[in-house]
């Protein structure tokens, strides 16, 4: 990211969107958060853009002379399963009239972001490595990993400087997360302070990679900070900072709400779970960009927990 650039952000208005603005503004002059929805209290800038709209995309680009474009409209792994049309089109679509743009008005960079989701029943589910079998068998992930291709593409072809995490499970107190399968670590925070009872759609035995949002914002800072030249993977970087169980997160909050109660109604998100990895290899991130985490689970269930009583007044 480039300290002076003018940024298009797509999606804005959802779970990273709201958080990656605020952050992008520390470091950038001009930042225009875009979404379909109009937010009922839009940010300075908003502009309303549906990301299938190529020729209002393009008019945007050219209006206010965007260098840089933040692709964060998508269609999440829970949602697209019941619009499996919906999600191809908006995850795969937008994913090229962003990545011609770059090409044609020679953007100074774009992140288009990637998932756990890409992997599936036959990758290795421990320590998952950077490059491995990817034989999602979601729509959300077979359009991640088609998008992650298409990223190596241009930035092969035609020079696109194009930049990508797959992203874990991303758990933040700020907004509600928007259709996928790791909102259950969200929806787990609330519940347990609002009624002390969770009902989880997925088994107590899962474990997925998960990471608290506020270093998935520094993460995708400091990739976009790195020099190019650092940079060995042009698809989309593993990266992680924990893991866990449903069983495992209720034994941490129940550090704090000894009385909280969960119990188990697995639905399909479950079998979607159990085809994503368990654990993450991210030693291409922290060798090449000095990708380091810095919150676990317990750190994480402190800090959501005081804030989420601070935001319920309790
Ligand atoms: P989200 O569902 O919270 O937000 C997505 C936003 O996109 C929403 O505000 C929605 O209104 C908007 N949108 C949907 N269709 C649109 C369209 N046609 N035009 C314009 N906007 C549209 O998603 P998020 O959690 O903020 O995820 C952002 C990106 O990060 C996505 O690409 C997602 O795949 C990726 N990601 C997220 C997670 C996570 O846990 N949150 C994990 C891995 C990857
Ligand atoms: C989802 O569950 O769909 C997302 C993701 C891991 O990509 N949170």
């Amino acid at each position: 990211m480039n300290k002076r650039s003018n940024v298009l952000v797509t999606g804005a208005g959802g779970q990273i969107g709201a958080e990656l603005v605020e952050a992008l503004r520390k470091v950038n002059n001009i930042v225009y958060p875009s979404d379909i929805s109009i937010p009922d209290n839009p940010p300075d800038h908003f502009l309303q853009l549906d990301v299938l709209d190529k020729k209002r995309m393009k008019e945007i680009v050219q209006e206010y002379k965007i260098e840089e474009i933040f692709h964060l409209a998508a269609i999440l792994s829970a949602k697209g399963e019941e619009n499996p049309m919906l999600a191809w089109r908006v995850n795969l679509e937008s994913v090229l009239t962003v990545l011609e743009l770059a090409a044609e008005f020679k953007l100074f960079k774009v992140f288009i972001p990637s998932s756990i989701a890409i992997f599936g029943p036959s990758t290795p589910k421990i320590n998952t490595p950077q490059n491995t079998v990817t034989d999602p068998d979601t729509v959300y992930g077979i359009t991640k990993l088609t998008g992650e291709r298409w990223c190596s593409y241009y930035h092969q072809k035609r020079g696109v400087d194009v930049r990508s995490l797959r992203y874990p499970g991303l758990v933040g107190y700020k907004t509600l997360p928007g259709g996928g399968t790791t909102d259950y670590a969200v929806d787990i925070f609330h519940k347990a302070l609002e009624t002390g009872h969770y009902d989880c759609f997925i088994g107590e035995d899962v474990a997925m990679p998960m990471m608290y949002m506020p270093d998935a914002i520094r993460a995708t800072i400091e990739l976009l900070q790195a020099p190019q030249e650092q940079l060995t993977v042009d698809s989309s970087y593993n990266l992680a900072a924990m893991s866990f169980t449903p069983k495992q997160i209720t034994e941490a909050i129940q550090k704090h709400i000894p009385d909280f109660t969960i119990s188990y109604q697995p639905d399909f998100r479950d079998q979607i779970a159990r085809s994503w990895p368990s654990s993450i290899d991210d030693s291409s991130a922290r060798k090449d960009w000095n990708w380091q985490p810095e919150y676990d689970l317990d750190k994480m269930t402190a800090d959501m927990l005081s804030r989420l009583k601070t935001i319920k007044g309790l």
